[in-house]
């Protein structure tokens, strides 16, 4: 038996001393795609993270620092946690001032997440996705999150957007308007630039952010082990960048969701994946302790 290592950045034994608590679900009961896997992802990121990230010379081990802030953050690996226990935990979490940072899993696993955080406090929302996963005609899987989390209370649209969305479905263009979400298309951020369009939405968005990532947004050529890929995404580098500058905004959370290991080349999308969690942690100011 093998075990698995722990995310390289995790650098506290002791839960109440962490301000991040990395988290990971490995679920896909949530996902409707032709391709399975994503229940891999968690141990995946972290054997993949483990694997390239960490350095040892002359005897010494140690781990690259992927923003200027990483070697001052305290960051707790819980493990892995069933899809049933991830909103109370969350919400514990949230209670006593931490960041959680989860790993998928399916995406359906963020409507949980955000239950936990919204019996807790206000949060907006910066969704990157291909997808708007705004259907309301069907309810509680991975197409649907957008919609069920439209109807908590805590969750406030109007300072919230989505970003990387190319292919929508009618009913989802239809539900976008109505609800106000702004959308940003990966080809904005193409004509615009990546610092215009965080200009755009540190206007949009202030604070109480929850940053929710659907590896799919970001174009094939970067990650291709996705469920659903989709040609004509965002670079690695831009979502990188857009992931730092918005944690900085005010992160209360953060999560990486449809890796899929079985259906990656060189597990890049994995370590792109531990890259984009420790982009958000580098970025997030002032954590509380
Ligand atoms: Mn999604």
């Amino acid at each position: 038996m093998t075990s698995t290592p722990q995310f390289p950045w995790a650098n506290t034994d002791n839960l109440d001393d962490a301000e991040f608590v990395i988290i990971g679900v490995p679920d896909e009961g949530g996902s409707h795609a032709h391709r399975s896997g994503a229940w891999q992802a968690p141990d995946t990121i972290r054997r993949v993270a483990h694997e390239r990230e960490v350095f040892e010379r002359a005897g010494i081990r140690s781990i690259s620092l992927p923003g200027k802030n990483a070697a001052q953050r305290r960051i707790f690996d819980y493990g892995n946690v069933a899809k049933a226990d991830i909103r109370h935990l969350v919400e514990d979490l949230v209670r006593r001032g931490k960041i959680p940072v989860t790993m998928g899993g399916d995406h359906s696993i963020t409507a949980e997440i955000l239950k936990g955080i919204d019996a807790v406090r206000p949060v907006n929302i910066v969704y990157f996705d291909a997808h708007p996963d705004f259907v309301c005609s069907s309810r509680e899987y991975y197409g649907s999150v957008v919609c069920d989390i439209s109807e908590y209370k805590n969750v406030r649209f109007s300072s919230s957007a989505e970003i990387g969305i190319r292919a929508p479905e009618p009913e989802e263009l239809e539900n976008l308007l109505r609800k106000n979400l702004l959308v940003i298309r990966p080809l904005e951020l193409e004509e615009k630039g990546a610092a215009q369009i965080f200009r755009e939405l540190k206007e949009r968005v202030k604070g109480d952010l929850y940053i929710s990532f659907d590896m799919d947004a970001v174009d094939p050529a970067f990650a291709p082990g996705v469920a659903v890929p989709v040609p004509g995404g965002i670079s690695s580098s831009k979502a990188l960048y857009l992931v730092e500058e918005l944690a900085g905004l005010g992160l209360i959370g953060m999560d990486v969701m449809e890796v899929c290991p079985p259906c990656d080349l060189q597990d890049m999308t994995s370590h792109l994946a531990s890259r984009l969690m420790m982009a958000a942690i580098c970025g997030a100011v002032n954590p509380s302790p």
